[in-house]
């Protein structure tokens, strides 16, 4: 990581932090940052193991952690969220355990897919996070969906949907925000412009302005927010949230961040990414962006920031040992959950 200093300042005001986050602001934005050392530690520690072969697959959210976080800690256990590629943290900080998410990471007898999901697809149902979708876009109108789901059982929540910019490219986009528009479903659409989709630059995948400009169209309030600055996604989310929930209908986030580590560990960014790339995009780091923050307002200190930096390491060290002493899953468990028993129809209805 860089030095606090070479990152752009956050501009939040001890008002605009109390805004964002309510009067608990010292203690959120504290809690906050120890969750994007959580997910920036799990990133490091799991991209050398898939290079060291310990897991077969990994794809990083590095960059990505205001959102993440800001969107765990925004929502209510009553709503539902559906990932793109990059949210699992969302669901630690809705409650999944992280060592349940690293027996799914190693695949292991413990994983609650037992292992039949790729690496980063964890399923929480007890936490409302339904598995990712590697088929870039179905989740939108799936979450649509769900919203109206949600709607005719007068069950309250809103349906947080997740996807990159390609995915605004994607069919499942427009049917869902049209869907949505039209029907007035309780939806929140969270678009991640990391600013590539794999090897395609954002510059390449639309002629629109924004791609929050593209919500518009389909009659849905649309945003850009910085998606670096912690206190920005929150107060957006938050603001977001309470309107749907309200009831006045579906609204579009696009969080504009920069994607520093490659698609995934099947990728090489060197062969498309301009040199300086990295480098540009290390100014915004979300993480050292709220430290530095952090560290100005004296809410943290050289010791507390190691002291977070060493409990994390030594959690995600341990939910590793504890996967690795884990035994793959039983080979019989392969037909496990796939049928269910069932009687045969004794009547066809309207017959
Ligand atoms: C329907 C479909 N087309 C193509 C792919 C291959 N693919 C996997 S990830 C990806 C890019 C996704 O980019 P973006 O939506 O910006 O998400 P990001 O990876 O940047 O988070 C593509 C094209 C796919 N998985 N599904
Ligand atoms: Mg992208």
């Amino acid at each position: 990581m860089t030095e606090p200093a070479s990152v752009l300042p956050l501009e939040a005001t001890e008002a605009a932090a109390t805004a964002a986050l309510g009067n608990d602001w010292k203690e959120v934005s504290v809690r906050a940052y120890r969750w994007m050392i959580l997910g920036r530690t799990l990133d490091a520690r799991m991209q050398a193991l898939q290079r060291q072969g310990r897991v077969g697959f990994y794809g990083a959210a590095t960059g990505q952690e205001a959102v993440n976080v800001a969107a765990g800690l925004a929502t209510t256990p009553d709503d539902w969220v559906y990932p793109g590629l990059r949210e699992q943290l969302v669901a630690l900080v809705r409650g999944h355990p992280l060592g349940t998410y690293v027996h799914h990471l190693f695949g292991d007898a413990k994983d609650p897919a037992l292992g039949r999901n790729m690496p980063c697809h964890p399923s929480a149902r007890e936490v409302h996070y339904v598995s990712m979708s590697s088929v870039i876009g179905t989740q939108v109108s799936h979450a649509v969906g769900t919203a109206l789901a949600m709607r005719r059982r007068q069950a309250p929540g809103v349906a947080v949907a997740f996807f990159g910019d390609g995915a605004t490219s994607a069919n499942d986009f427009h049917a869902g925000l049209n869907f949505a528009a039209v029907l007035g479903a309780p939806v929140l659409f969270g678009c991640t412009n990391n600013q590539w989709a794999i090897s395609v630059p954002v510059e390449r995948q639309t002629r629109a302005a924004t791609l929050a400009a593209k919500a518009a169209e389909y009659g849905v309030p649309g945003a850009r927010v910085d998606g670096t600055d912690f206190f920005a996604v929150y107060g957006a989310i938050a603001g977001a949230l309470a309107r749907i929930r309200a009831g006045s209908g579906p609204e579009m986030l696009e969080f504009l961040l920069y994607r520093t580590t490659p698609h995934s560990s099947s990728d090489d960014p060197t062969r498309y990414q301009p040199a300086d790339w990295t480098a540009r995009a290390q100014a915004h780091d979300p993480v050292l962006r709220l430290e530095s923050w952090l560290l100005e307002h004296q809410l943290l200190d050289g010791r507390s920031r190691a002291a977070i930096r060493d409990d994390s390491d030594a959690a995600v060290r341990l939910a590793i040992q504890d996967a690795e002493a884990t035994a793959p899953p039983a080979p019989a468990s392969v037909t496990e959950d796939v049928y269910a028993p069932t009687d045969p129809p004794t009547a066809v209805p309207g017959r």
